[in-house]
């Protein structure tokens, strides 16, 4: 029965394979499930033990997307359908590459380099309820006074501190719940726990001293009930087209997808211009590729805190099923998210996406013109955009990512941070009292929040009008009036184009010369003259402050600049490597690009990076309100004039 029942269901899987809507669209929960039994019925299949860590949609070629794209006819599928699955079977990790049509394994690969696969969510929930069966841990627990079922133990990844790496490993953090839900406000210290992934074990239980336990009163948090009124949330439906995972609204077309590691992923995004009557591309692929969360705390429970979240784990793994008039306007419509279990089996998020048409009551453009004779002119329009959100909640952390969609051409991404913060218990009161390091702000009574930096790294492969680009520095430079004669003025700015011609000299930190950055097609120019381009307008800037030479800072070392441009590759997407959990630093940004590509009138990608430099504070506490970031990507000479106004 056990070898009939795979073969059973997977004939009837091959005969309802669905045909393919868009190369792009993420894995069905059938092809997940059909991934599954192909694995199984390989040799990996007969290996006990098989954990699934990976299932994605393996990209297709780019140029095989775009020209079915613009050549394809109604019902003619793509040629072809894989997927990239990463499997850990013998301590060994497998590297394969699915093929969904043929259901055949196209290539297995040992991958032997540095840094494992992410974790699976069944590897965080069993190690996490490891202590509870441990005499050691419920003899502390114990000693302190403490009732080990109102313990809740959470699993952190370890980092990489120099040492041989020879197992997959996750660190316990526990803390005591007796009377708040809020458990990060009450975290037990002086304990270590390890936990060997693959035999499922705690291999190291290290008990210092019975630590103080921040009080639970005061540490809940409860919403002040302040709502939307009634009414407001039905009034309107938001106005777009959605078929399969393409979304049309206004003056763009966009492909949406659910991607376990990334998360939230906009492809093939076109304009419409209505002067040259065509959709014209903007960006091929977008989404987060990387965060980098290093916690400023070099004591025993803290110094290994250096989170590498979308590798380590994934931004999708830790979605959200959305909440209606929480997470999401009420005109919002949803689209599920479809990811692989550590068993290979499908499962869904419900909600995981919402779109929604956002009216925040600015004007898009607005003037008044006092200088007609005989009347004032007061013109201008509403600013209605398009946003797609995800909501992923990565242990305390809570990241809204935003796609914001512009009917001027611009897309605004943003991310949100919410949620609790990490902490530890102090002695102290008041802040007075502290005369040591506590590597962080007192934002309650025996309670710190430390510091730590938020860096989150964007993939943005743009392709404005076509596959190849320039990227281009427009210096604004302060210049001297040589000629009194020539002007009563001593100074003004001009502008310096410069095109960078290799990746070296792409890596920019930025806040240190004015300067606008673009992404121009040199291929094409306005009707006037003028280069059509895309500019990258950053917020505030922020890199990282470790040492070069400090092992998380090796691991991360694209958080050093804000902005990269590489030559496209399409496997290099993971801006910190693909195997994140306790790399070495060998993959990624800042490898590749050693090779220093040439990147003038090519096929070029864009990396931004967010940062946040968190020193908390007293309002981050029980929970944080929600602060804010991103950047906006902005038509520069794309358009022959503002397309927010009716055409001539
Ligand atoms: C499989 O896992 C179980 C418990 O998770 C463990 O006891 C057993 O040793 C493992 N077998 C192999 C071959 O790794
Ligand atoms: C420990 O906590 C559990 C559940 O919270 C409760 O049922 C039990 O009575 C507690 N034990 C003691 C000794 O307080
Ligand atoms: C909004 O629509 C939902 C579902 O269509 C309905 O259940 C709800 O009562 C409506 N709310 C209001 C305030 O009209
Ligand atoms: C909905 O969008 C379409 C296409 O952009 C537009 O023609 C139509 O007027 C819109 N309808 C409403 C009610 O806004
Ligand atoms: C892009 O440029 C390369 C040379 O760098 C050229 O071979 C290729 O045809 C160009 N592609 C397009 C779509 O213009
Ligand atoms: C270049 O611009 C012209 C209009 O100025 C347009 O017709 C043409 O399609 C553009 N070429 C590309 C490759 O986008
Ligand atoms: C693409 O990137 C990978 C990883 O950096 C590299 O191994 C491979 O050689 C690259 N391919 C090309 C054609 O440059
Ligand atoms: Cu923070």
């Amino acid at each position: 029965m056990t070898t009939l029942l795979p073969v059973f269901a997977f004939i009837l899987i091959s005969l309802s394979w669905p045909s393919i809507c868009h190369p792009l669209d993420p894995l069905s929960p059938t092809e997940i499930n059909q991934i599954k039994l192909i694995v199984h019925k390989s040799h990996l299949g007969s290996i006990p033990n098989l954990t699934f860590h990976f299932v994605d949609l393996e990209e297709p070629e780019k140029d095989h997307v775009l020209k079915w794209l613009s050549s394809h006819k109604k019902d003619e599928s793509f040629p072809y359908r894989r997927a990239r699955v990463v499997v850990r079977a013998s301590s060994k990790t497998h590297d394969l590459i699915v093929d969904l049509s043929t259901s055949s394994i196209l290539c297995d690969q040992v991958y032997t380099g540095h840094g494992y696969p992410p974790f699976a969510s069944e590897e965080f929930f069993q190690a996490s309820r490891l202590p509870s069966k441990d005499p050691h841990f419920q003899d502390s627990i114990l000693k302190r006074g403490l009732n080990v079922s109102e313990v809740t133990c959470l699993p952190l990844t370890t980092g990489w501190f120099g040492e041989i790496v020879t197992r997959r490993l996750l660190r316990l953090s526990c803390f005591y719940r007796g009377g708040t839900t809020n458990i990060w406000a009450r975290p037990i210290s002086g304990m270590s726990i390890l936990v060997d992934v693959e035999s499922m074990k705690i291999i190291e239980f290290v008990d210092r001293k019975k630590s103080l336990l921040p009080r639970a009163e005061g540490s809940d948090f409860q919403s002040s009930g302040q709502r939307p009124k009634p009414g407001t949330c039905n009034d309107t439906r938001t106005n777009a087209t959605i078929t399969g995972n393409v979304v049309r609204w206004a003056n763009w077309k966009f492909h949406v997808a659910f991607d376990a590691r990334a998360g939230l992923i906009i492809s093939t995004a076109s304009v419409f211009d209505a002067g040259r009557n065509k959709f014209r591309h903007v960006l091929y692929r977008g989404h987060v590729s990387e965060t980098f969360v290093p916690y400023m705390d070099p004591t025993t429970e803290w110094y290994y805190r250096t989170f590498m979240d979308v590798g380590e784990f994934g931004f999708g793994h830790s979605a959200n099923t959305l909440v209606p008039l929480i997470d999401c306007p009420g005109n919002a419509i949803y689209m599920d998210g479809y990811l692989a279990g550590v068993d290979g089996k499908a499962h869904s998020i419900p909600r995981a996406i919402c779109i929604f048409e956002q009216d925040k009551g600015n004007p898009a453009w607005r003037h008044t013109e006092l200088g007609v004779p005989g009347r004032v002119i007061i013109t201008g329009q509403q600013e209605i955009n398009l946003v797609v959100r995800m909501v992923s909640t990565v242990g305390n952390y809570d990241y809204v990512l935003d796609w914001e969609f512009q009917q001027s051409g611009s897309l605004k991404v943003g991310v949100s941070l919410t949620g609790v913060l990490e902490m530890k218990p102090v002695p102290y009161v008041f802040s007075h009292q502290i005369t040591e390091d506590i590597y962080g702000t007192l934002v309650a009574e025996n309670t710190v929040g430390n510091y730590h930096d938020h860096f989150l790294t964007y993939y943005l492969d743009l392709d404005v009008d076509s596959i190849n680009n320039s990227f281009m520095k427009a210096k604004l430079r302060t210049k001297r009036v040589k000629d009194e004669h020539f002007s009563l003025r001593k100074s003004y700015w001009e502008v310096v184009k410069e095109t960078v011609k290799t990746e070296t000299d792409a890596r920019i930190q930025l806040g240190w010369e004015p300067a606008e950055l673009l992404f121009v097609n040199p291929n094409n120019r306005t009707k006037i003259g003028n280069h059509v381009g895309y500019r990258l307008i950053p917020s505030q800037p922020a890199i990282s402050l470790l040492a070069d030479d400090d092992y998380p800072q090796i691991r991360a070392a694209y958080t050093k600049y804000q902005v990269w441009v590489t030559s496209y590759n399409k496997s290099e997407r993971w801006a910190g490597g693909f195997y994140a959990d306790r790399s070495q630093g060998d993959d990624g940004l800042a490898v590749w690009t050693r090779r220093n590509r040439p990147i003038v009138n090519k096929d070029i990608v864009l990396w931004h990076t967010i940062g946040f430099h968190h020193i908390p504070c007293q309002e981050d506490f029980p929970v944080m309100p929600r602060i804010h970031g991103g950047f906006e990507l902005r038509p520069a000479n794309f358009f022959e004039r503002n397309p927010l106004l009716k055409q001539l």
